[in-house]
């Protein structure tokens, strides 16, 4: 009898830890951005990596910079106050300065190109970095889209074909030494400014203007407060999806697995849809009276990529890796 009652106990004892042990170790996978809820980054997270960890993590993202002030995620991943972010190359170049390389005008020349370029072995030196001195893990490279100069004026006013019509413009970018560098060297007057302020800046006149690709023009109602678009596409922009490297460790192979896959579903579903907003939004943005048009493409290219040359940003760049970039490109 006795042997009966201890084996019954067991058996409850047993299931009541399986069970609170299954509760407790859900994991919850804080994300934070200063994107909306609609920007084409969140919703393919928020449909593809989340509904894919569901099993052992609860995906819990936080928009607007709600949690984290932009250009702070890496370093609240790295302190353990985040497991996720969609990190820049200009905010990793704060701590790594040779990931400006990533972030220097016209250097990708597609979506595909980015893919190419992460996915190489070329980038191995920069991830393992990232890991072993910030506890980051770069999974997968998300595309943003192709950055153009985005004014308050009409075309009438100021007609941006070459940079020197930037000449004075203040020009909002975020606020990281790789992003007013790259301001600068499109010609304008950089002005540093958080993402969630620039609606206000523009509406209020405090910037003439301010760079992003046309599906963040939308999301972001810029082009209530703008006038024209020259489509410059001076940065073919990307975000790595960031993981806290301790959270990482404490996942089964299997678990990982799914992260990592889970995080490359997401970032192409994000791509193909982010590339079809790219290509409609201009009827979309024509429609509510934006003058958008092309400059001189060349004048733009040598002159951005004359003003690396020989810069602080090119010193920090490891050894062909340029060559390599523009070797994987067309
Ligand atoms: C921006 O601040 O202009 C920027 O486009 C920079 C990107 O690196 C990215 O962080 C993005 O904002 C935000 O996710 C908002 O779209």
């Amino acid at each position: 009898t006795r042997r009966v009652f201890t084996a019954a106990v067991g058996a409850i004892a047993l299931a009541g830890t399986s069970l609170g042990a299954f509760a407790q170790d859900k994991i919850t996978l804080r994300m934070s951005t200063p994107a909306s809820d609609s920007d084409q980054r969140s919703i393919s997270l928020a449909t593809v990596f989340g509904p894919a960890v569901e099993g052992f993590a609860t995906y819990e993202p936080h928009y607007n910079a709600s949690l984290v002030a932009q250009g702070s995620e890496l370093e609240a991943i790295s302190a353990g106050d985040l497991e996720m972010s969609i990190a820049s190359a200009q905010e990793l170049a704060t701590f790594f300065p040779e990931f400006s390389i990533f972030a220097t005008g016209y250097v990708h020349q597609d979506a595909a190109h980015q893919v190419k370029v992460f996915n190489d072995p070329l980038m191995d030196p920069f991830k393992k970095k990232v890991e072993d001195e910030l506890g980051v893990k770069l999974l997968a490279v998300m595309y943003l889209g192709r950055r153009h100069v985005n004014l308050r004026f009409p075309r009438s006013e100021k007609n941006v074909m070459t940079p020197a019509d930037l000449a004075g413009v203040n020009l909002r970018m975020p606020g990281s030494d790789a992003w007013q560098f790259l301001g600068k060297a499109l010609g304008a007057n950089p002005t540093p400014m958080a993402f969630t302020e620039v609606y206000t800046a523009l509406q209020t006149g405090s910037v003439d203007g301010q760079d992003n690709p046309l599906p963040t023009v939308v999301d972001a109602k810029f082009y209530e407060v703008t006038k024209q678009i020259s489509l410059t596409s001076h940065l073919v922009d990307l975000n790595y999806i960031a993981f806290s490297k301790a959270v990482w460790d404490k996942l089964t192979p299997d678990q990982q697995a799914a992260v990592q896959k889970a995080a490359e579903d997401a970032a192409e579903n994000g791509r193909q849809a982010q590339l079809k907003k790219e290509e409609d939004l201009v009827a979309f943005l024509k429609d509510k009276g934006l003058e958008i048009y092309e400059p001189d493409l060349k004048a733009f290219r040598e002159h951005v990529q004359a003003q690396y040359v020989g810069s602080s940003f090119a010193a920090a760049w490891p050894e062909g890796v340029l060559e390599k970039i523009n070797a994987l490109g067309n």
